[in-house]
């Protein structure tokens, strides 16, 4: 492996550096020849959707949809490289746990159903036949359904899948669905509810181009959603004011070259994105947004004074909100010194945003994880969208809030009703219609869920897709905790640290991906997925599946469900493994006002979107009305301690070259960091107040007080723009430092992004990267 470097780069997102990527991904995973025709099918009618984010698949596609991570995600399923039972002969299970993420999946597609076998510490190929019977077996065992079992899955399942899922669960006794939403925008999903009536966003992708003033807060489209950029791009171009708050300058979110425009490509000209960058600090939102609304009310006031034009919407406040006043005398108390001191902004630039924002006719604001991953995340999302209820911004066209959701498929999979909240799903109906009683009791979350794993109360964990022990925080405390459960079963398609922390039984499962060709009695079969923008697609795949031996998730779980329960006639799991249009026939009947005539609207171009009231203005809240909700405080971290300049706030991001806990390279192109993952990113001004050296390296440790010692060695100091007092270190490599009980108040969603530590010079020496896995 080379050198670590650190170089800041200097061209645009997109451009020669973005096809040169792909060219050698293509090459390592030995599909330089066969991923082109695959890549026509990108995200068309009749195709595959990408497996790589959420992000809208537009009804007219561009000649090639895709980009360079999701050029990267295709060919790390359709790779040429295969994880045979050979290699689990030739390495422990102890051995492995030595690796990292990066040299996990490198091996490539699993190709046999495996076993853990303890006395050798390997995994042994073991029929299919023989996993089903076992694991039905120890499912039945457990004694106590409602705390004994958990059922995870990961945002990337279809909703033939997921719907299957969680009705296996319910049939069951439980409601114990945490999913990878619970780490993510679950933050959303409360938020938004409460303020406009419905969990998902409202704005579609023909929003962008009518809308003239685009604001971004805490996502980054150049890596997470690259294709999302062109649409930015036009807008930019139309001269559109695209504002961003952010603690990073973000490259997609300065400039752009369009690799798919031969003039750009060969001009070499980038467009600007963002006109204006705050360089927030971590989990100043709450703060900033509230004085962005605070300046939209002063502006108000004095246009009013001056007998000028209203800049507030009155009459959609009055027609359409319900606690404006009083967030109004709330706004009027608070003060410029505590939201500049909060935000790490000045009054000027919260002002110079309103000024935009308040003369925008229809404005739209997107949001990802730089949101909802702080202890205040729901309030800061709904103070969001009071800053858009101000002005009439929902419900109307180029308006609307717009989370960007995750995984390729983590919206529909909540809409299919993988959730533990089941007042989110129509239990009754869900009952009726299958003839048995769903249980009623919350189910556990992503974070409930681990603590039932430390209370030892948790006997079986099944993980449908994913990397679960890997994403969550506190590997220190979860890792040997899971070492502790009975039954352990990874439903995957690589190999990953889950895999490697067996329980006393535990299987590998390999599965179908969506990209190959799925045939069961009945001929090939299709599937279909929701992205961001509430629109469902039909997926096809066309590659044979990467080995025989590898079946569907769909069937797996219809296989399980036929030895787990007793026969009931009104489940038909042989006709739903046979049919999956069978299976989107019981979608139909259970979510009747969104999907039906399912089988033929999924085919349209763009999908069909999902009913959301909210878009045209039918509020499905407690007060049938968009709820303008003040936030109790403006403290966005209560478990930040207040210890001076020692505790810095570390916030866990992904690079250019990863999709979650799959390390594609140790590149981060944008950032400039080459070779190697264990940086700390770190304000100039920091680094010398703490006496450290730029590339020493440091450890970083957590503050807490619960007697739990988290620390993180061997991180090279890099020196970069981040607000002072703010430092940015690599997920899933920083998870070790983050408490499991560090979260977003009411949605439990970890707070990742504001990890409260202190750093610590590891002496003079300068480390090489270390290739080996760090625990701390
Ligand atoms: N290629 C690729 N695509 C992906 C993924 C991937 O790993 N790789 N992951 C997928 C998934 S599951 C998800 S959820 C999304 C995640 O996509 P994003 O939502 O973009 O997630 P992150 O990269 O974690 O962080 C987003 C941004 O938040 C900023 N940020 C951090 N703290 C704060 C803060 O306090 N305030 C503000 N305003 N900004 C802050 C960071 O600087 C970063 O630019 O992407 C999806 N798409
Ligand atoms: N500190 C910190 N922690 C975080 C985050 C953060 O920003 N910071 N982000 C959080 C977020 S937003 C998310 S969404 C979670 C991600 O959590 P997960 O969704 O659990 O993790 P992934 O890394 O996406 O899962 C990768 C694994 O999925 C399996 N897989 C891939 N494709 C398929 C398929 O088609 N079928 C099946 N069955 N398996 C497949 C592969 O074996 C691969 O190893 O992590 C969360 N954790
Ligand atoms: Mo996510």
């Amino acid at each position: 492996m080379n050198k670590p470097s650190f170089k800041p780069y200097r061209l645009p997102a997109g451009g020669w550096g973005s096809a040169k990527s792909v060219g050698n991904i293509l090459r390592r995973e030995g599909v330089l020849a066969s991923a082109p025709l695959a890549l026509s099918r990108h995200n068309k009618v009749d195709g595959y959707q990408c497996n790589s984010c959420a992000w809208v698949k537009p009804a007219s596609p561009l000649p090639f949809e895709y980009c360079e991570n999701g050029v990267k995600a295709v060919a790390w399923e359709l790779t040429a490289h295969r994880c045979t039972p050979e290699f689990f002969a030739e390495h422990t299970v102890t051995e492995l746990r030595n690796w990292d993420d990066y040299h996990l999946e490198q091996p490539g597609r699993l190709t046999h159903p495996l076993r853990y076998d303890a006395e050798t510490d390997k995994y042994v190929p073991v029929s299919w036949g023989h996993a089903v019977e076992e694991i039905a077996r120890e499912l039945r065992a457990v004694e106590d359904r409602q705390k004994g079992t958990v059922f995870y899955s990961s945002g990337r399942l279809s909703n033939e899948a997921s719907y299957l899922y969680q009705l296996f669960a319910r049939l069951y006794g439980n409601n114990n669905l945490p999913d990878s939403s619970n780490m993510c925008h679950e933050t959303t999903s409360v938020a938004l509810p409460a303020s406009i009536g419905q969990a998902v966003g409202t704005v579609s992708l023909d929003d962008f181009a009518h809308s003239d003033c685009i604001m971004f807060f805490g996502q980054n489209p150049g890596s997470n959603a690259p294709r999302m950029l062109h649409p930015l791009q036009e807008a930019s171009q139309r001269g559109v004011p695209i504002i961003t708050y952010n603690p990073l300058r973000e490259r997609g979110l300065e400039r752009f070259l369009n690799p798919q425009s031969p003039t750009e490509m060969l001009t070499g000209k980038a467009t600007r994105i963002s006109s204006q960058y705050h360089q927030v600090k971590a989990g100043g939102d709450l703060a900033a947004i509230a004085g962005i609304c605070k300046a939209v009310l002063a502006m108000h006031d004095e246009a009013k004074a001056n007998g000028g034009a209203a800049v507030l919407d009155e009459e959609f406040i009055r027609d359409h909100t319900h606690g404006f006043e009083s967030f109004v005398d709330w706004l009027r108390l608070q003060s410029w010194d505590e939201l500049e001191r909060r935000s790490g902004l000045h009054r000027a630039d919260m002002e110079a945003t309103a000024l935009v924002y308040g003369q925008a006719k229809a404005a739209v604001a997107v949001y990802g994880m730089g949101l909802t991953q702080h202890q205040a995340g729901v309030e800061t999302i709904r103070m969001l969208i009071n800053l858009l209820l101000m002005r009439g911004n929902i419900g109307r066209q180029g308006a609307g809030i717009c989370p960007v959701r995750g995984h390729s498929n983590v919206q529909g999979q909540r809409t299919m009703g993988v959730t533990e909240k089941p007042e989110l799903f129509p239990l009754d109906r869900l009952g009726e219609q299958f003839g048995f009683e769903p249980p009623r009791e919350p189910g556990y979350n992503t974070v409930e869920a681990c603590e039932a794993v430390l209370r030892d109360e948790v006997k079986a964990f099944f993980m449908l897709g994913g990397n679960f022990v890997r994403a969550i925080p506190d590997h220190g405390q979860m890792e040997p905790a899971w070492r502790k459960l009975r039954l352990t079963v990874n439903v995957i398609t690589k190999l990953n640290r889950s895999a490697l922390l067996p329980g006393e039984i535990s299987y590998i499962l390999p599965v179908i991906g969506r990209l190959e060709i799925d045939v069961t009695e009945n001929g090939q079969q299709v599937l279909s997925m929701e992205d961001t923008s509430a629109c469902v697609h039909g997926n096809r795949g066309l590659r044979k599946p990467a080995s025989p031996h590898l079946i569907s998730e769909i069937r797996l779980i219809c296989e399980l469900a036929k030895k787990v329960f007793e026969p009931n006639p009104r489940v038909r799991w042989d006709d739903y493994q046979r049919d999956y249009a069978e299976i989107r026939r019981e979608i139909s009947h259970t979510l009747p006002d969104s999907f039906w005539d399912y089988e033929r609207r999924m085919w349209e171009p763009g999908g069909f979107q999902r009913d959301l009231p909210a878009k045209r203005r039918e509020w499905h809240t407690d007060t049938k009305r968009a709820n303008i909700v003040t936030p109790r405080g403006l403290d966005e971290d209560k478990d930040m301690p207040d210890v001076g300049h020692d505790s810095l706030r570390l916030m866990t991001l992904r690079s250019n070259d990863q999709f979650n806990t799959t390390v594609y390279g140790y590149d981060d192109r944008f950032r400039g960091i080459n070779n190697t993952r264990k940086v700390v990113l770190m304000n100039r001004s920091d680094i010398d107040r703490l006496g450290l050296k730029i590339g020493q390296a440091v450890t970083l440790r957590t503050v807490a007080h619960d007697g739990v010692d988290r620390q993180l060695g061997g991180m090279l100091v890099v020196a970069y723009d981040v607000p002072i007092g703010c430092i940015g270190g690599y997920y899933p490599e920083c998870n070790v430092l983050l408490p499991i009980w560090h979260y977003a108040e009411g949605s439990k969603t970890p707070a990742a992004k504001t990890i409260p530590v202190t750093v610590h010079s590891e002496g003079e020496r300068v480390l090489e990267p270390q290739l080996e896995y760090a625990t701390g």
